[in-house]
C-alpha cells in the first residue's frame, strides 16, 4: 500500500466515522422498510454496487476501492444538498440518483421514516424505462434498474401499449389471411362442384 492510497483510505474512514457511517452506511432502515412493505426479499443491490452492501473488500465495496474511486466516494459523501453530481463507486445508478435528487442530508433524515423516500423522488423518473417509476419500484421491492423486474400487470400494460402498432398489424394481417383463405376455399369448392353439374 503506497502512502497516497493509505492517506486517502485514512481520510475516507475518518470521514465515515465522523458521520457515523462506517458500518451503517448501507442504511438498513430502508431495506427493512422495503422488505416489510413489499413482502419481498430485497438485498443491498437495489441501491448499491455490490449486493452484499458497501462493507468488504470486493468490487463495489469500500475495502476494494482504488484511490480514484475513494476520491469519488468522498465527493459523493459531501453531496449534502440536492443537485450535486453524485458518482459514488459503492452505489449503483439508482443509489446515486437518490442522493443527487434529495441530497445526503435529507436521505439520512428519512432513515426514521423511510416510507417517505418514495414521495421525495421524481414520480416521472424511470431509470430502466420499464414503465414503472423508480419510486413505485422502491415501494414494491422490484429493481429500478432491471426492466424485467416489476409488477407483472404493470409490465404487461407497458409492453402492450408499446407494441400496440405491431399487435394491430398482426391482427389485420391475420384477418386478411383468414378472409383470403375463405375465398380460396370457396373458389376450390366451385371448381369441384362445376364438373358434377355438367354431368
Ligand atoms: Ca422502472
Amino acid at each position: 500500500m503506497n502512502f497516497r492510497f493509505f492517506l486517502q483510505l485514512t481520510v475516507t474512514i475518518g470521514l465515515a466515522g465522523a458521520f457515523g457511517l462506517s458500518s451503517a452506511f448501507g442504511y438498513p432502515e430502508y431495506q427493512m422498510f422495503i422488505v416489510k412493505h413489499s413482502k419481498k426479499s430485497v438485498n443491498c443491490a437495489m441501491c448499491h454496487a455490490n449486493p452484499d452492501g458497501p462493507d468488504g473488500n470486493a468490487a463495489g465495496q469500500i475495502g476494494g476501492l482504488t484511490p480514484e474511486e475513494l476520491n469519488r466516494l468522498s465527493q459523493a459523501r459531501a453531496a449534502f444538498e440536492p443537485g450535486k453530481e453524485v458518482d459514488s463507486p459503492i452505489l449503483n445508478e439508482f443509489g446515486n440518483h437518490i442522493i443527487k435528487n434529495i441530497g445526503r442530508t435529507k436521505f439520512i433524515e428519512l432513515r426514521n421514516s423511510p416510507q417517505h423516500l418514495a414521495e421525495m423522488l421524481d414520480p416521472k423518473s424511470d431509470l430502466d424505462n420499464d414503465g414503472i417509476s423508480d419510486a413505485q419500484e422502491f415501494l414494491e421491492g422490484s429493481h429500478p434498474l432491471m426492466k424485467t423486474d416489476g409488477n407483472p400487470w404493470s409490465l404487461f400494460k407497458t409492453n402492450f401499449q408499446r407494441n400496440l402498432p405491431q399487435i394491430l398489424l398482426i391482427c389485420v394481417a391475420t384477418l386478411a389471411g383468414i378472409y383470403g383463405l375463405i375465398h380460396l376455399l370457396r373458389g376450390f369448392a366451385i371448381v369441384v362442384e362445376e364438373p358434377q353439374e355438367d354431368e
